[in-house]
């Protein structure tokens, strides 16, 4: 996949999003564990979750004028709610809201029509599934009175869901990785896996660490290649893989609707200027409200940062 990592280094500003049941408190994409809300009490949010004006043309068109080549999309974060059609957990945006609909078929379709390269986000920790068992006392590296092997099971189904009913998928982008040892999580097989379903397909991991055999990018959350301004990249050195700088359009990676911190255009210009010196891509974060919408400080500023792409960028 060499040809595929070039290529990925040369698409330089994508999108990142972030959007899930929790948007709909707009507290931020860690308000379950924040407001320390039980799963039972949290689940009921996804009654509330009917995002009737989500619009993924309106998505692609922002995110290409801005002049971004990617999109990469939470299809599961640490609430274990999941955003696509699956077949392993009822807990999901088809089977489990009023809304009814697999966004992410949308959005996969209105991506290949543009020429916009679909990337998944998928987290390992959760906050949920019994068998993940988060919270439980750890002893010998695994959480007590759980199913690990089933958690395990779990992540697979619904890797080979995400690899094989959306089209091409540029990168999966794991996250979470924290929570346990690195032993558990099973690299070895998951990568082996993704890479025997889609061998174009790269894998990101947001550890924190040295990159894992198997990864064709490096990560760098809310800081450039080589910097630990954010305080995620302590000891991490930059590595030859492709590169990848992950930063907020204002503080909060899900939608928040206290959050007023907005970057200036100047600085995202700036950011992603630095992060191209470094040869290192900006994944640019947004975070949709519940009705589906992107909010309009965000599609504004995106809309100045396309002027100077346009301008300036290559194309
Ligand atoms: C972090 C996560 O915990 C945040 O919620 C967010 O997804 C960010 C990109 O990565 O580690």
């Amino acid at each position: 996949n060499l040809e595929q990592r070039a290529a990925f280094q040369d698409m330089r500003f994508g999108m990142f999003i972030h959007w899930g049941i929790y948007s709909v408190l707009g507290d931020g994409e860690w308000v379950m564990y924040q407001q320390k809300i039980p799963y039972k009490t949290y689940k009921k949010l996804t009654k509330f979750f009917n995002p009737q004006d989500f619009d993924a043309k309106e998505w692609v068109q922002i995110a290409k004028s801005a002049g971004m080549k990617y999109i990469t999309i939470t299809t599961r974060h640490h609430d274990s709610f999941s955003m696509f059609n699956t077949e392993a957990s009822p807990y999901n945006i088809v089977d489990g809201t009023p809304y009814g609909k697999d966004p992410l078929k949308e959005l996969a379709a209105e991506c290949k029509k543009e020429g916009i390269t679909l990337n998944f986000y998928y987290s390992l920790l959760d906050w949920a599934r019994e068998d993940y068992g988060f919270g439980k006392k750890i002893v010998d590296g695994y959480p007590v009175d759980t199913d690990w092997d089933s958690y395990i099971t779990f992540m697979k189904t619904q890797l080979t869901e995400l690899l094989t009913n959306y089209g091409e998928i540029g990168v999966i982008w794991f996250d979470g990785h924290w929570d346990r040892k690195k032993a558990n999580w099973h690299y070895n097989e998951i990568y082996s896996l993704i890479h025997e379903l889609s061998p174009t397909t790269l894998i990101a991991n947001n550890h924190h660490l040295q990159p894992i055999p198997g990864e064709d990018i490096q990560t760098f959350e809310r800081d450039l290649p080589g910097e630990n301004k954010g305080g995620y990249s302590a000891g991490v050195k930059v590595s030859q893989l492709p590169l990848e700088s992950c930063a907020t359009m204002a503080k909060s990676w899900g939608f928040n609707l206290n959050d007023k911190k907005f970057k200036t255009t100047k600085q995202l210009i700036h950011f992603l200027v630095n992060a191209a010196g470094r040869n290192g891509n900006l994944l640019l974060n947004v975070g949709p409200m519940p009705n589906g919408e992107i909010q309009s400080e965000f599609v504004e500023t995106l809309k100045e940062v396309g002027q100077w792409t346009a301008k300036y960028g290559e194309s």
